[in-house]
C-alpha cells in the first residue's frame, strides 16, 4: 500500500484584487506623462470616445488635462475652461481644432469643477455630433462637420501644450476610436475595462504602482511617467477587474471553476462579481509538475530510490514515518529490521514511496551471523559454527597453505573429517553468492 504521506503545493497566489488601488498624481508644477506621437490618437473626422477620472488640486493655474494639440491648439484636447467672464469658466472642456472656418468645437461639463472631488469626464466625438458627459450624464453637446487637425505633437497627460500643468491626479484613462454610448460610458465608469473590448486603443488604470512606465493595457502605447506619483486615492472604479490566478501544482489541481486539471493551464476561466457589481473576469495560469518517480530497488540489505532527484529522505514507517537523521542519500542501508519508505523531492514536488520490508535476521551475511571454526588446531572432525544460518551458500573449500583448493563441498555440512589431511596450515574458505570468508585452522 502506498501511503501519500508529503504533499506539497509550491505556491498558490492570492487572487481576487478586483480594487483599485493606485492612481496618479500631478504635482502641478512639471509633471506628465508622454505616450508619443502615434497615428492611433490621429482620428481626422472618424470617430472617438476620450476620458477619465480626474481629481484636480488646485485650479490655478487652469490646467491641461490630456492633450494631443499644439501651440495653436491645432488637434484635440480635455482640459479646464480658463476665461474669467465666460459661463464656462473653470468647466472641463473638450475641443477639437481644424483648418476650416468655423475652425474649432467645444463641449463642456455642466458645473463649475469643485476642487478636490473625483468627476469623471468622458467625451465623444463624432463628426457633426460632439458630446461632454460628466459622471456619467449627458452635460453639453455641439453640431461641428469637420476634421482635426492631425498634429505631431506627443500625445500628453498632465498638461496643455503651452498651457499649464496639471496638480492633481488622474485614474482610468481611456481612448476609443469608436463613440461611445451614454450607456457604455456608465458601465465603464465604474466596471474599468480589461483593455481587449472592441474599439479600445488605449487605457491605462495606472496599477503599476510604482516605476517609470504607465502600462497601456490594449498594449498599444505605453507612456512615460515624468515626475508624476502613485497616490492610494482613487476614484470609485474597479481598478483592475481581470485577475490572473497564478499557481504552481504538484501533479493535480482542483480550481474555482470545480476541475481538477492534470496538465498546465493557462486559458481557463471563470466570472465572478466584486463588490462593484462588475464582472470579474479571473484567469488561469497554472503549472503542474509531476510527482517523482518513487520506485525502490531492493538489494535487500540496501534500498535504492530508482529516481534521481534533488532530495532524498529515507522514513521508519513502523515510527509512524518519522525521519531517520542522515539518511538523506539515494541509497540507504538499514542497520534494523523494519519497514522503510523514502521521500522524493523533484522540481519542487515530493512524493513518498511505498514501504519496504528489510529483515535483517534474514540476511545471510558473515556481518549478521558469527561463522567460525572449532576445534583449533583440529586432529580429525572439524565443525563449522553458525553455518546453518548461511541461506546463500554456494560452496565451501579447504585451501592448502599455498593455495591449492585441497576439497570442495556444495552442501552445507557442518562436520568435515579431515583425518586424512597432513599436519600443517589450512584455510576453509566459505564462499556465499556475494560474499565469502576465509578461516585459518591448524591440523595436528
Ligand atoms: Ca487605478
Ligand atoms: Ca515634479
Amino acid at each position: 500500500m502506498k501511503i501519500q504521506l508529503l504533499v506539497l503545493i509550491l505556491s498558490i497566489s492570492v487572487f481576487g484584487k478586483t480594487q483599485n488601488d493606485y492612481s496618479i498624481r500631478f504635482d502641478g508644477t512639471d509633471d506628465y506623462i508622454d505616450f508619443g506621437n502615434s497615428t492611433d490618437f490621429d482620428f481626422s473626422n472618424t470617430s472617438f470616445t476620450v476620458g477619465c477620472w480626474v481629481k484636480i488640486g488646485s485650479l490655478s493655474p487652469l490646467p491641461g488635462i490630456i492633450n494631443k494639440s499644439d501651440t495653436n491648439n491645432y488637434g484635440w484636447f480635455l482640459s479646464i475652461e480658463s476665461n474669467p467672464g465666460n459661463s464656462n469658466h473653470e468647466k472641463f472642456r473638450f475641443s477639437g481644432t481644424s483648418s476650416n472656418s468655423p475652425d474649432y468645437f467645444n463641449v463642456y461639463s455642466d458645473v463649475i469643477y469643485s476642487a478636490m472631488e473625483w468627476h469623471h469626464v468622458m467625451a465623444v466625438f463624432e463628426n457633426g455630433t460632439q458630446k461632454f458627459y460628466y459622471d456619467g450624464s449627458i452635460a453639453s453637446t455641439d453640431n461641428w462637420n469637420y476634421s482635426i487637425v492631425n498634429t505631431s505633437t506627443n500625445l500628453i497627460l498632465g498638461k496643455k501644450e503651452g498651457g499649464s500643468f496639471l496638480n492633481g491626479s488622474i485614474d482610468d484613462l481611456q481612448i476609443w476610436n469608436v463613440p461611445l454610448t451614454q450607456q457604455e460610458i456608465q458601465q465603464y465608469m465604474y466596471c474599468s475595462p480589461i483593455g481587449n473590448e472592441n474599439g479600445l486603443i488605449g487605457y491605462w488604470n495606472f496599477e503599476e504602482g510604482s516605476g517609470t512606465t504607465a502600462i497601456d493595457l490594449t498594449s498599444n502605447n505605453n507612456g512615460i511617467i515624468n515626475g508624476a506619483i502613485y497616490t492610494g486615492n482613487t476614484p470609485p472604479s474597479s481598478g483592475n477587474i481581470l485577475t490572473i490566478d497564478t499557481v504552481n501544482a504538484c501533479e493535480s489541481y482542483t480550481w474555482i471553476d470545480g476541475n481538477t486539471y492534470i496538465i498546465s493551464n493557462n486559458s481557463a476561466t471563470v466570472i465572478e462579481t466584486n463588490s462593484f457589481g462588475c464582472d470579474s473576469v479571473i484567469q488561469l495560469n497554472l503549472t503542474i509538475t509531476p510527482y517523482p518517480n518513487t520506485s525502490i530497488i531492493e538489494n535487500i540489505p540496501s534500498l535504492t530510490a530508482d529516481q534521481f532527484a534533488s532530495g532524498y529522505q529515507w522514513l521508519n514507517c513502523n515510527n509512524d514515518y518519522s525521519i531517520i537523521i542522515g539518511e538523506t542519500n539515494q541509497t540507504f542501508t538499514p542497520t534494523e529490521t523494519g519497514n522503510y519508505a523514502v521521500a522524493i523531492s523533484l522540481n519542487g514536488c515530493i512524493d513518498t514511496s511505498e514501504c519496504i520490508p528489510v529483515n535483517l535476521s534474514e540476511i545471510n551475511d558473515f556481518k549478521n551471523n558469527f561463522v567460525g571454526v572449532y576445534p583449533n588446531p583440529v586432529s580429525e572432525i572439524l565443525a563449522i559454527k553458525g553455518l546453518k544460518k548461511l541461506t546463500e551458500l554456494e560452496n565451501i573449500e579447504i585451501i592448502s597453505s599455498k593455495g591449492n583448493v585441497l576439497k570442495k563441498l556444495e552442501e552445507k555440512k557442518e562436520i568435515i573429517n579431515i583425518k586424512k589431511l597432513p599436519p600443517g596450515l589450512y584455510f576453509l574458505k566459505i564462499n556465499l553468492k556475494t560474499d565469502a570468508k576465509t578461516i585459518k585452522f591448524i591440523k595436528n
